[in-house]
């Protein structure tokens, strides 16, 4: 359904190797029904095809881009330094320093040319905050996005009803 519509969002990665990571974003823009584009283009080995990509995004409809990358993980501000549209950088788990290179790689922009970095392997949370930008221009998506937290405080809340009947139960077991 998503791929019949314009594409809002352009869910980019450096590598295949992303995929598994980045693929949670499209499942959350699948259940929000916002369309959605995903790419491979590295920062490194296809430096004009990122390029170009981030220059073209805009006028093809673009609201927001969400880049993934692992290593050396200069793709979300190479994408960014291309764009006024707002970017949002994954940092990917993909070497030895289990994504702690990419997290600084990606967070520590300069001055002047902002991605907003998510959690390592945070590709969901990423979705979701493209949504909340796109949601600012669309009050049927705000809704729906409001509808998700109320579902999720209702989730606490059946958790927390678990845990207190686990108390008990502990507390019958340990004490009585
Ligand atoms: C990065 O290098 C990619 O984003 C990926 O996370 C990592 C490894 O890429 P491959 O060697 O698997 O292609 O550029």
């Amino acid at each position: 359904m998503s791929e019949a519509r314009t594409p809002l969002v352009g869910i980019v990665m450096g590598s295949d190797s992303d995929f598994k990571v980045m693929v949670k974003a499209a499942e959350i823009f699948d259940v929000f029904e916002v369309p959605y584009e995903m790419l491979v283009a590295s920062a490194h080995r296809t430096p004009d095809l990122a390029l170009g990509y981030a220059e073209k995004a805009k006028e093809n409809g673009l609201r927001a881009i969400i880049a993934g990358a692992g290593a050396a993980a200069h793709l979300p501000g190479v994408l960014a330094a291309k764009t006024t549209l707002p970017v949002i950088g994954v940092p990917l788990n993909a070497t030895a320093l289990q994504g702690t290179d990419a997290l600084y790689a990606i967070c520590q922009m300069p001055s002047g040319i902002p991605v907003a970095t998510m959690a390592i392997d945070g590709s969901k949370n990423a979705a979701l905050f493209a949504i909340q930008i796109l949601a600012t221009a669309d009050v049927a998506l705000a809704e729906r996005f409001a509808a998700y937290k109320r579902d999720m405080a209702q989730a606490v809340a059946t958790k927390n009803k678990i845990v207190q009947e686990k108390l008990k139960h502990y507390k019958e077991v340990n004490h009585d």
